[in-house]
């Protein structure tokens, strides 16, 4: 496809394919879940990565959820979580002792692609598209102005006070002509609900910040919640190195209908958005098709998401990086 790093949904030998390659070679670790299926026709992914993953019921074990690639442009999100989920397989193969026992215990459910009709549209129509490919104004194709912000669909404070998304379908903030009214978003709704995960990394660009709700208004509760500080850290010692962390709407700005909140508040999930960095400054959405670059990026959150797996067990005991 001309990229050294990047690689679309659809192509052969793209993430569908790996997706469905991993959960088909590695029987008793991965299962696949279809969660859903998007407006044009693509399957929403999940794996579920736990010791006999197909013979335990779908959330019998306390559940960690890493979710990727709700907008469409921040192809980073993709690679680090990728990354994430070869790591956590390839550490099993080589017995590692600590991952093992994680697994043993606990499943992690990997969304590679939360949005894959969005994903596959920056590969082939607009780099920077950034929503879903609902068909707006219902003219049989997808353009400007078109699509739906997966990430302001949610059913928690959807179009709170009309400040922080937008009712108007043209806006990259469209939340949708009600809440949860997208595929993407019922798959997500669906699995959270399903199982209530201990925690949630919902990766997004860019930035460096590690957000953590609540994001319809400033200064609510939840950033008192001590495990949003134990495992998120603090601005002089983050998780992730580089990173801020801070409650969302008073770190970055207001939203709503947003994924993390509705972890918060309806899967009792302490749900962070980590902001990925840009690979070199003013690269923005457009991370280098660079393979230490993009290296990097995972290595350096790879402390933090492992500190989920880790602490997902017994979450009064957090383990931080
Ligand atoms: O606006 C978003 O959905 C996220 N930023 S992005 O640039 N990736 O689009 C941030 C969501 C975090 N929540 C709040 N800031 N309330
Ligand atoms: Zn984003």
């Amino acid at each position: 496809n001309g990229f050294t790093v990047w690689r679309s949904w659809d192509e052969p030998g793209g993430i569908r394919d790996e997706l469905v390659a991993v959960a088909n070679a590695n029987r008793n670790l991965v299962k696949l879940v279809t969660l859903g299926r998007t407006h044009q026709g693509r399957d929403i992914i999940a794996l579920k990565v736990t010791q006999g993953a197909r013979g335990v019921p779908d959330g019998s074990r306390p559940a960690v959820l890493y979710s990727s690639l709700q907008h469409a442009r921040e192809w980073i999100s993709v690679e680090v979580n990728r990354r994430t989920l070869h790591h956590v397989i390839n550490r099993w193969k080589a017995d590692d002792a600590e991952i093992k026992s994680v697994l043993r215990n606990t499943e992690l459910w990997f969304v590679v692609v939360a949005n894959p009709d969005g994903y596959q549209y920056s590969f082939d129509h607009e780099r920077l598209w950034r929503k879903n490919a609902r068909d707006n104004n219902n003219d049989g194709q997808i353009t400007i102005g078109d699509g739906v912000d997966p990430n302001r669909n949610f059913d928690e404070h959807w179009g709170y006070d009309n400040e922080g998304s937008s009712p108007n379908p043209a806006d990259e903030t469209y939340r949708g002509p009600n809440a949860a009214s997208e595929p993407e978003t019922i798959a997500m709704q669906g699995l959270i609900d399903k199982v209530k995960p201990r925690f949630q990394s919902n990766l997004h660009s860019f930035g460096e910040w590690l957000l953590y709700p609540q994001g319809w208004q400033v200064g609510t509760a939840d950033a008192d919640n001590p495990l949003y500080v134990a495992l998120g850290g603090t601005d002089a010692n983050p998780a992730i190195a580089g990173f801020n962390p801070g409650q969302s709407a008073d770190t970055l700005y207001v939203t709503n209908g947003e994924t993390t909140d509705y972890a918060d508040t309806n899967g009792g999930t302490v749900a962070f958005t980590p902001e990925l960095g840009e690979g070199v400054p003013g690269a923005g959405f457009v991370f280098p098709d660079d393979e230490a670059l993009v290296q990097a990026e995972f290595v350096k959150t790879l402390p933090f998401h492992l500190g989920l797996a880790k602490s997902a067990r017994n979450p009064a005991d957090p383990v931080s990086p």
